[in-house]
């Protein structure tokens, strides 16, 4: 028989009041342009995409993400942005801290030192969190309206399974990191 295997990745999971406005905007931009909204309860913004992962190699993937050392940082999520190439449109910042990119890296150095393998590791970190998807093609946004800016003080990051289902992923936390000064 195959080892039962999970879909993870990590990721920064916003607080309630952000999640809320987020989930605001995803649901009038969907409105006005179709597509698919984001849950509020599935908005995130991925830090490293796994995939599968032997379901008994989760304890050695929890401890190498324990092992990350990084600090609290604070994210304005202050605009909007849009993928042709997947029909996206997303939220993140115009300037992201220097520590959002230094943890994605930190994460992903040690999970390559423990023998993970991190999908699109090659690929430039795009730190975004996607909020309305499969935008109908005749309907591109042409032009993303202004936002007002979120402040979103991260301070620890988490592990989460991904079950795929006919109504889209469900999202549970596995574990979670503290980002400690
Ligand atoms: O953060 P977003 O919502 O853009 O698209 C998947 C989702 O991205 C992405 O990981 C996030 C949580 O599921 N994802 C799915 N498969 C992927 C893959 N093979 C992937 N990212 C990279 N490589």
């Amino acid at each position: 028989a195959r080892p039962a295997t999970a879909r993870v990745f990590f990721a920064l999971w916003p607080p309630a009041a952000i999640v809320e406005q987020l989930a605001d905007i995803a649901r009038s931009a969907a409105s006005q342009l179709g597509g698919k909204a984001t849950r509020p309860e599935s908005i995130h913004l991925t830090l490293a995409f796994l995939g599968e992962v032997a379901e008994s190699r989760l304890p050695l993937l929890a401890r190498t993400a324990a092992s990350v050392r990084a600090a609290p940082f604070e994210l304005q999520i202050d605009t909007l942005g849009y993928w042709s190439h997947n029909h996206l449109l997303w939220a993140g910042c115009s300037a992201a801290p220097s520590e959002l990119p230094g943890l994605a890296a930190a994460l992903q150095q040690q999970l390559a030192a423990a023998g993970f393998v991190v999908a699109d590791a090659g690929r430039p970190f795009a730190p975004h969190l996607s909020l309305l998807r499969k935008i109908p093609v005749a309907h591109p946004p042409k032009i993303l309206p202004p936002i007002v800016p979120l402040a979103w003080s991260c301070t620890g990051f988490v592990l989460v399974r991904s079950q795929l289902s006919a109504s889209g992923p469900e999202y549970k936390i596995l574990a979670e990191f503290p980002l400690v000064p």
